[in-house]
C-alpha cells in the first residue's frame, strides 16, 4: 500500500483524480463496449501494444481499471483485475497456473463452487488436490509433492472459520518456487493483507464486503504485475469472465465506505458471539475473535479483527438447523455474506451441498452447522431475533428445562 496513506484514505482516493474527469467526484461510467480508433494505423498500434489506449472492454476499461487501481493499492499489490464474479476469478487464477496432471494444496475445506471446480480439474485434467491446516512446517512440508502447482487457502475457511498461518505458510513455499494464493473474502484487505505476509496472489469474491450491499456478483484479485498481465491477456480475455462497468462504479461507491462496515460487522459479531457462547441451545460457536479459538494465535498474527461472520451448531438435528432459519423474522435467509442486512443460511444443504458428505464432515460441516452473516443491524436486534428462534426448538426447550 501506498505508506504515505493511512487505509481509511486510500479506500477512498486511491486509483482515481477527479481532475482527469471534469472535476467528477464520482468516478465516471464508461458504459461504452468497444472504443473507437483515430485511423486504421492506430488501431494497429493499439493490437501492437506499441500505443497506450483502450480498445475494447473485455481487454479493458477506464471505470473498471479505477477499481483495479484502488484494490491493488488496498491489498499491497502491484496490479489488479477485475472478473465478472469470484469464481471467475478463482478458475481464471487456478486455470493460469495448473497444466494436466499437477497437484494443488488447498486448505482444509473450501466454498462449495471452488471445490466444484476442483473436482472438475481433477476429472478433466488429473489435476489432484489435497486438503490440509498446514498446522506445522513438517505438516506442509509432508503435504507438497513435486507437482504441486500452487498452495490455496482461505483463512478464515468458509464456513469452518478455522484460520492458516500465512506468514509460515509463504515462507515454507517459497523455498520450494510455489506460489501462495489466498482467498481475502472473509477478511478484506482491512482486517487481513496476505502479500505484507509474503503471500503471491491475493482473490476476492467483492459480491461480499467489498461491494457490501449486496447488489453485485463480482471478483478481485491482485498480484505481480508479470503475472496478472499474463492472466488479463489469456484466461480473461480468452476465457472473458470481466466486470461490466457499472459493477466496477457499484463496487467503487462501496469500498469508500469499507473500513467504517468492517468495524461495525466485527463489533457485532463479537457481541452475537459472546452471547451464543452463553446459550445452552448452542452447542458450539466458531468465531476468530474467540479467545479460546484453536487458531486464536494465528488471528492475532494476521488479522486485526475478527470478522462479521459466525458459524456455530445448534443441539438437535438438520431439521432442527432448518426449523430455525425458518423461525426467525427479519434475518434473512440466504447464501452470500457481507451485506447489510445480517443472513444466515445451512452450509450442508445450501453453500456446500455440492461436497460429498465424507469430504463434508472432514472439512468440519456438520448437518447442526449454521452460519451467519452478521449484519449492520443493532447486534441486540440481531440477538433477540435469534434468541427468540432458538427458544422454540423442542432440543433446545428441553436443554434448558433439564
Ligand atoms: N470465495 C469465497 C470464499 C466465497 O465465499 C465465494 C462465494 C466465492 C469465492 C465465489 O464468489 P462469487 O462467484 O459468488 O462472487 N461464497 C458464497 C457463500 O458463502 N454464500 O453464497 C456465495
Amino acid at each position: 500500500m501506498n505508506k504515505s496513506k493511512r487505509f481509511e484514505t486510500s479506500v477512498i482516493h486511491a486509483g482515481y483524480d477527479s481532475k482527469q474527469h471534469l472535476g467528477s467526484l464520482s468516478t465516471p461510467i464508461f458504459q461504452t463496449s468497444t472504443f473507437t480508433f483515430d485511423s486504421a494505423e492506430q488501431g494497429e498500434r493499439r493490437f501492437a501494444g506499441e500505443e497506450e489506449g483502450y480498445i475494447y472492454s473485455r481487454l479493458g476499461n477506464p471505470t473498471v481499471r479505477a477499481l483495479e487501481e484502488k484494490i491493488a493499492e488496498l491489498e499491497g499489490g502491484e496490479m489488479g483485475l477485475a472478473f465478472s464474479s469470484g469464481m471467475a476469478a478463482v478458475s481464471a487464477v487456478l486455470v493460469a497456473l495448473t497444466k494436466a496432471d499437477d497437484h494443488i494444496l488447498c486448505s482444509q475445506g473450501l466454498y462449495g463452487c471452488t471445490f466444484g471446480l476442483l473436482s472438475m480439474m481433477k476429472e478433466k485434467y488429473n489435476i489432484t488436490s489435497d486438503f490440509s491446516l498446514m498446522e506445522t512446517e513438517e505438516e506442509l512440508r509432508n503435504r507438497i509433492q513435486p507437482n504441486t502447482a500452487c498452495i490455496y487457502i482461505e483463512t478464515p475457511i468458509n464456513p469452518t472459520m478455522r484460520l492458516l498461518d500465512l506468514e509460515m505458510i509463504s515462507r515454507i513455499a517459497k523455498e520450494y518456487n510455489i506460489p501462495v494464493v489466498v482467498d481475502n473474502t472473509f477478511s478484506t484487505p482491512y482486517l487481513q493483507r496476505p502479500l505484507e505476509l509474503g503471500c503471491d496472489i491475493v482473490i476476492h469474491s467483492a459480491t461480499k464486503y467489498i461491494g457490501g450491499h449486496g447488489d453485485v456478483i463480482a471478483g478481485l484479485v491482485v498480484a505481480k504485475e508479470e503475472f496478472l498481465s499474463e492472466v488479463a491477456m489469456t484466461t480473461q480475455k480468452d476465457i472473458g469472465g470481466v466486470m461490466s462497468p457499472f459493477d466496477a462504479w457499484l463496487l467503487l461507491r462501496g469500498l469508500k465506505t469499507l473500513p467504517v462496515r468492517m468495524d461495525r460487522h466485527s463489533f457485532n459479531a463479537e457481541r452475537i458471539f459472546k452471547e451464543m457462547e452463553k446459550h445452552s441451545g448452542i452447542k458450539r460457536v466458531y468465531y476468530p475473535g474467540d479467545t479460546n479459538h484453536p487458531d486464536y494465535s494465528i488471528k492475532e498474527k494476521q488479522m486485526k479483527q475478527g470478522g462479521g461472520l459466525i458459524s456455530f451448531e445448534i443441539e438437535g438435528s438438520k431439521e432442527n438447523a432448518q426449523e430455525l432459519l425458518n423461525l426467525l423474522s427479519f434475518i434473512q435467509i440466504a447464501v452470500s455474506l457481507g451485506d447489510a442486512e445480517s443472513l444466515i443460511q445451512h452450509p450442508a444443504t445450501m453453500t456446500h451441498a455440492v461436497v460429498p458428505e465424507e469430504e463434508r464432515l472432514k472439512m468440519g460441516i456438520t448437518d447442526q452447522m449454521i452460519r451467519l452473516s452478521v449484519g449492520l443491524e443493532a447486534w441486540e436486534d440481531i440477538w433477540s431475533d435469534l434468541e427468540q428462534a432458538l427458544s422454540k426448538l423442542p432440543a433446545v426447550k428441553e436443554k434448558i428445562n433439564n
